[in-house]
């Protein structure tokens, strides 16, 4: 391996804490570098709840849900169940082992740490070594417009709306006053290849890039992008359904539009090899077919290998 690769992965949600995993597995965790989104983040029943970071964490720590990628396994739902009896809100479910490190980060949220160092402990507490950065510090929040003009919360049309509600739009509140992390744009500078990992282009890699300050960073960077979107649909999440919602019909096609300024080199699935010619011709983007479903942990590395291989030319 490669002594001072450094490398740096943009995720969100659960398809890219997937790929993240896999270059967790593939890397020394010193040359492994994660920014990862927090316009997600909300304040419920009072606790400071970062889904995506903890996704992250709890899915490079092993001990992620396996059925639904968020939250723990081997969870128990005793305070869920009474908070129902007691005829509390309880849309967002938030399990026993959850909660314990919801009260711990709004703890130490209240007492003036920071995300990110929130963030570093929660990383050590849980055995995970690379580093997990937030993409910023202050407060951002992914809210969604809907067809009717309505804005939704993030989790009001995520969870309790089941992402049913028609998109037209998205705000990031409050991105363009908030600041990258220093550590993010520094790790961003010494990388030889940013990774953009197969997570919704639109509210997971989009609030990143729309904090000012990153996408100056990533000027002239290797960049290579895995697409979220497989024939046409999301293995998991409404990334597709939002293309469909915006105008746009969902293909690796779209998912290489959406990124053609930053990326360099784009990883597409096998189903969707007949496009690579057209991404190529059309935008200059070196675009290479191969299975981009992660099944297994096995099947995390093996794409996390290619994804290295192939962008920076490296026989891993
Ligand atoms: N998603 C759901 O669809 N239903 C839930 O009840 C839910 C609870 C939850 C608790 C903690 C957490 O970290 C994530 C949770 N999620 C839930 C997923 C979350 O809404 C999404 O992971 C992200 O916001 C989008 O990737």
């Amino acid at each position: 391996m490669d002594q001072n690769l450094q490398i740096v992965a943009l995720a969100g949600g659960v398809g890219g804490a997937k790929l993240a995993d896999g270059l967790a597995r593939v890397l020394p965790s010193e040359q492994l570098k994660i920014i990862v989104n927090t316009g997600d983040d909300f304040e419920y029943c009072g606790l400071y709840i970062c889904p995506d970071i903890d996704t992250m964490v709890y899915t490079l720590a092993g001990i992620a849900n396996p059925t639904t990628g968020w939250g723990r396994a081997d969870e128990s739902w005793r305070v869920h169940e009474e908070r129902i009896r007691l005829g509390s809100e309880a849309w967002f479910r938030l399990g026993d082992l959850d909660l314990a490190w919801h009260l711990e980060r709004t703890r130490r949220k209240h007492s003036g740490e920071s995300l990110e160092a929130i963030t570093t402990w929660q990383t050590r507490a849980f055995g995970v070594k690379p580093g997990v950065l937030p993409m910023c510090n202050e407060p951002v929040q992914t809210k969604v417009i809907t067809r009717g003009q309505k804005i939704l919360d993030f989790q009001e049309y995520f969870v309790r709306l089941q992402c049913e509600p028609e998109v037209s739009g998205f705000v990031f509140h409050n991105a363009e006053t908030a600041k990258p992390l220093l550590a993010a744009i520094e790790a961003i500078r010494a990388a030889d290849l940013i990774v953009i990992c197969p997570s919704n282009p639109w509210v997971s890699i989009g609030p990143i890039l729309a904090i000012p300050g990153y996408k100056e960073a990533l000027t002239g960077k290797t960049i290579a992008a895995v697409s979220p979107i497989v024939s046409g649909k999301t293995i998991k999440g409404p990334a597709a359904k939002m293309y469909q919602e915006m105008g746009i019909t969902p293909s690796a096609e779209a998912v290489a539009n959406t990124y053609h300024e930053l990326i360099s080199h784009f990883i597409i699935d096998t189903e969707d090899a007949a496009c690579a010619n057209r991404i190529k011709s059309r935008w200059g983007i070196m675009t290479v077919d191969t299975n981009t479903i992660m099944r297994s942990a096995s099947d995390r590395e093996t794409l996390a290998r290619f994804v290295i291989s192939f962008a920076l030319g490296i026989n891993r």
